[in-house]
């Protein structure tokens, strides 16, 4: 397959089997990052389900201002809009539907089964092939507007990495040795995507804390969390709760739920 093939939006668009999802897709070859343009039209009821693809990413997002390593070709870049008629408190389910619907995509399409690690990364082989960025706007206590900004990375070999994610990240080309075309595979996500929001939007959120805690990376793992306000915590974890928060037990016994963390497994 030749290294720099654009994706073919033609293609895309006549093979899309989802019927909110990407109805509306718009390309890109360079941008700062999918989810600022995406942010430009989100809360525009228009544009519900729209996804916004980049060849490349000037300015690629991860959480906490972090960086997100975009090249162009090599993955996908991708945001997707959705404004789920849904309270705010359920942002977090949606975070994790979004990681297990890209897993259920990989199983599909290259037959390997990636893990999960809260809130939502994908791991294959015990490292990163791809992240998840979600940003939402509140109505009062509703949410107005979500951006889904996915990563994959795909076809990249180990020299493609800088040398300080060189051991923690890889694509799945490099996992798998399969190569295989980027629209199948993202056609295959936003199939997902759609069938888990639509379980989702019936209010049947079992499913998918079911599928995410059976796919955990660190299930039953002692870890540590960093918080947002750089505090470290250790102790077991214990799943997730209904909201999709994270579950552990800390030394004392106590257990504490967190809503926004770094989770990092501790070797035993
Ligand atoms: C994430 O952040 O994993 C969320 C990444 C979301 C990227 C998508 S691409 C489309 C959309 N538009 C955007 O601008 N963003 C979204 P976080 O958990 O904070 O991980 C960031 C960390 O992962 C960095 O600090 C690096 O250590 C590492 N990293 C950077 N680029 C990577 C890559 N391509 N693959 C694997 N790891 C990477």
């Amino acid at each position: 397959m030749h290294p720099n093939r654009k994706l073919d939006s033609d293609y895309l668009k006549q093979n899309l089997s989802s019927k909110i999802i990407g109805q509306e897709m718009l390309f890109f070859n360079s941008v700062t990052s999918t989810n600022e343009v995406a942010r430009k039209f989100a809360s525009n009821s228009k544009y519900n389900g729209t996804v916004i693809v980049a060849e490349t990413q000037t300015k690629g997002k991860g959480r906490q201002e972090r960086k997100w390593l975009s090249p162009a070709y090599k993955g996908l870049w991708f945001s997707v809009v959705l404004q789920p008629d849904s309270p705010a408190e359920n942002l977090g389910l949606l975070s994790l539907l979004a990681s297990n619907a890209l897993r259920k995509a990989i199983i599909t399409i290259l037959n390997v089964h990636p893990q999960l690690k809260w809130p939502n990364d994908i791991f294959l082989n015990d490292k990163k092939i791809s992240g998840i960025l979600l940003e939402s706007v509140f109505q009062g206590t509703k949410l107005n507007h979500v951006i889904i900004g996915i990563g994959i990375n795909v076809t990249q070999t180990s020299d493609d990495f800088p040398k300080e994610i060189n051991s923690i990240a890889s694509s799945l080309y490099s996992e798998t040795g399969q190569r295989i075309k980027r629209e199948t595979l993202l056609l295959e996500v936003l199939h997902q995507l759609e069938h888990d929001y639509l379980i989702f939007l019936s209010g049947d959120l079992n499913l998918i804390l079911t599928e995410w805690d059976e796919n955990c990376l660190h299930k039953d793992q002692q870890v540590e969390l960093s918080t947002p306000g750089g505090k470290l915590v250790s102790g077991k974890y214990q799943g997730v709760d209904t909201f999709g928060n994270l579950c552990l037990l800390t030394p004392d016994n106590n257990s504490s739920i967190f809503s926004s963390a770094e989770v990092r497994i501790v070797q035993p």
